[in-house]
């Protein structure tokens, strides 16, 4: 009796601590002077999020909530408080004026268990501006020109099999098919295979690309937690992507340079210039470098392509006009595409930088606060340790800085107008010393598939096209709802 009384009362007592504790915790923001919504247990300002709305279009309800009424709110992920700046001026501080309090990206890696999750994107501190330092002159336009024939070739391909699929039907589901180009890209650049995804859907490569965008619930929660208390999650053996993914890629890679080195062979391609910093890097830090080129990479560009073939179904006459740049840039080019060629096409380049507005492949790019932050003429304090979301997708459909926001309208990029976008308002790559590394790799590959697939083919809506698009609300980065059906035909 005595002991099951014991056991009750104590439980009691958990119940009013834990309550007492969960209760403080979702105070974090109010008791430090910032706005916050009410928040819930145990989703926090989460609740909406997979059911009703994606990540991006929670955060943009609280966005809109609270624009104009300070510079930055808090929220809570679960029972973590994270900070959503709203002000483009606060934005420019966390990511280059300030940025010495912001240079971590908070995201969990684990480098003993997992090796392949320690990179460019996740380290922290020193060794984050160690690797940065050492892998920039990797991504340089002169190093991209090298790789162009590579990429072009693949497009062709693309082309070719795309054609094959028009003799059974016009409807295609465009989106798998520039994925499966983007892997079989990166996966020839980054790792020297020939992943061959464009033939073979189910290739093995394809298979872990897509398990490792196939984000679960239960890696969302190890996520978080890892974020929360790294050191505990790196005791308990978590790691930044499932065992069997970072398995399959760190023996890939070593596979291919210890091949190389054997056989002497030198390619244009990441592998080499990989290869070349091997003095200085033991062969997991190599690949994980070789790895995150590959998750950086193949989501976003096809992301990137994905909407744009959308938005060009939807608007004709830009299609059109675009079509035409192409095709007389290529006939005054002997019939040829090349990289400064390509890079030098101005209604292109308005397109995508259109593209990469309205639909930012990764809308929320985050930030760790390393060092307690004053935000400038208020009196609120960002404590050290606070995860920071930069709401690029927010700032960019903003009516303020940019009129009649969701009209896709490459105008907006013209020479005259350019000029007139507000600092900080437009951020797809991110910005300051930790924006995306890869941009031009990026945009080289974007801007090849889409001038390929235009020139070849005709898009329209299809009877399975869905108008107004949404996006799939449990996918963390922008995605169709519905894949991207459209009609296609050969020109
Ligand atoms: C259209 C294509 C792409 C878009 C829109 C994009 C966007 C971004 C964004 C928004 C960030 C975060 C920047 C920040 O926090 O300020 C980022 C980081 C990064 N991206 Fe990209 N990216 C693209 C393609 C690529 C490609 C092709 C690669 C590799 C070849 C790549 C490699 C990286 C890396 C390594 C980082 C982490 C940089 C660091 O923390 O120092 N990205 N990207
Ligand atoms: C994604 O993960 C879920 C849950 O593990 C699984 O049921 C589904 O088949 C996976 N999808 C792909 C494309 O791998
Ligand atoms: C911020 O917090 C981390 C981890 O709690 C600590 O190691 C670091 O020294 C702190 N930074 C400052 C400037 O206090
Ligand atoms: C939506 O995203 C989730 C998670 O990435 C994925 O498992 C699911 O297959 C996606 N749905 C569609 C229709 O693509
Ligand atoms: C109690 C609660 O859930 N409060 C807010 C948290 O965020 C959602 C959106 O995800 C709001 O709708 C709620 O009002």
């Amino acid at each position: 009796m005595g002991i099951i009384l014991g056991i009750f009362v104590s439980f009691i007592i958990f119940c009013t601590l834990a309550y007492q504790w969960i209760h403080k915790r979702l105070r974090f923001w109010s008791d430090r002077g910032f706005l916050q919504d009410n928040p819930s247990f145990p989703l926090g300002n989460l609740s909406c999020v997979g059911t009703k709305r994606t990540n991006t279009e929670n955060l943009d309800y609280f966005y809109k909530k609270f624009k104009g009424k300070t510079p930055a709110v808090g929220l809570y992920n679960f029972l973590s408080p994270v900070i959503l700046p709203i002000e483009p001026e606060l934005v420019k501080n966390i990511l280059v004026r300030d940025f010495n309090s912001f240079h971590d990206r908070g995201l969990f890696y684990n480098k003993e268990d997992d090796p392949i999750g320690a990179n460019t994107l996740t380290l922290n501190g020193q060794d984050w501006k160690d690797r940065r330092v050492k892998l920039t002159p990797i991504f340089t336009s002169g190093k991209m020109k090298l790789m162009f024939e590579l990429i072009d070739s693949l497009s062709d391909k693309m082309v070719r099999i795309i054609e094959d699929q028009l003799r059974n039907t016009n409807d295609l589901e465009m989106r798998s098919w520039l994925q499966r180009f983007t892997i079989d890209s990166i996966g020839n650049v980054a790792f020297g295979i020939e992943p061959n995804c464009l033939e073979n859907e189910n290739s093995e490569f394809g298979y872990f690309g897509r398990k490792l965008a196939n984000i679960t619930l239960f890696g969302i929660i190890k996520f978080i937690f890892g974020t929360e208390w790294p050191d505990f999650a790196r005791k308990l053996g978590f790691g930044f992507c499932p065992k069997d993914v970072g398995d399959f890629f760190l023996k890939t890679f070593i596979q291919t340079i210890e091949f190389r080195e054997k056989s002497n062979i030198k390619r244009n391609d990441f592998v080499s210039l990989l290869l070349g910093l091997k003095n200085e890097y033991t062969k997991e830090e190599l690949a994980a470098e070789a790895f995150i080129i590959f998750f950086g990479g193949f989501e976003t560009s096809s992301s990137l392509m994905t909407f744009l073939l959308y938005e060009l179904a939807l608007n004709p006459d830009i299609q059109d006009r675009l079509r035409e740049e192409i095709a007389n840039g290529i006939e005054e080019n002997d019939g040829k595409l090349n990289y400064d060629m390509l890079l030098g096409l101005k209604y292109l380049d308005m397109v995508v930088n259109e593209g990469l507005r309205k639909y930012p492949p990764i809308p929320t790019p985050i930030r760790k606060c390393t060092k307690e932050y004053e935000i400038p003429n208020s009196n609120l304090v960002i404590p050290n340790g606070t995860i920071v979301l930069i709401n690029a997708f927010s700032l960019q459909r903003d009516p303020e800085y940019f009129r009649d926001p969701d009209k896709f309208d490459p105008e907006r990029f013209n020479a005259e107008n350019i000029r007139n976008i507000k600092p900080f308002s437009n951020i797809p790559f991110g910005d300051g010393p930790r924006n995306c590394l890869g941009m031009r790799f990026g945009l080289m590959q974007s801007k090849l598939g889409i001038a390929k697939i235009v020139k070849n083919f005709m898009f329209q809506p299809g009877t399975r096209t869905q108008i107004p698009l949404k996006f799939n609300s449990t996918s963390p980065l922008l995605a169709p709802e519905k894949g991207m059906w459209l009609k296609v035909t050969r020109i």
